[in-house]
């Protein structure tokens, strides 16, 4: 008969974490034509008219305007991108990202 008692003596607790998302956020500039950075709002960010037209208006007035949240690897490629689509045209466009808080 084996009457040893095994008592674990530590115990593995996983731990999951949610990625932290990321911003992307469109920057106002003097020269890009409003009618473009609508039209890449929408292209790059699936956005309607109407969702693209305030975020553009309020880039223009406040200076800059979150576009949306994603993952760090996602609001990368999406702004690198949005920003290529205004340098493509000789415009300076810009899209930045930063992690959410
Ligand atoms: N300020 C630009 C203009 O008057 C329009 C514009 C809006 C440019 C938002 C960039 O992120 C921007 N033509």
């Amino acid at each position: 008969m084996n009457d040893t008692v095994t008592t674990p003596k530590t115990r593995t607790k996983t731990k999951v974490e949610r990625p932290k998302l990321h911003k992307v956020i469109l920057i106002n500039d003097d020269y890009t034509p409003r009618e473009f950075v609508t039209m890449v709002l929408k292209a790059e960010f699936r956005m309607t008219e109407d969702q693209a037209y305030k975020v553009m208006i309020t880039a223009h007035k406040l200076g800059a305007c979150v576009v949306a949240v994603f993952t760090k690897d996602v609001a990368e490629t999406k702004a690198t991108r949005a920003t290529d689509a205004g340098r493509a045209k000789g415009y300076p466009l810009l899209f930045t990202t930063e992690p959410e808080e």
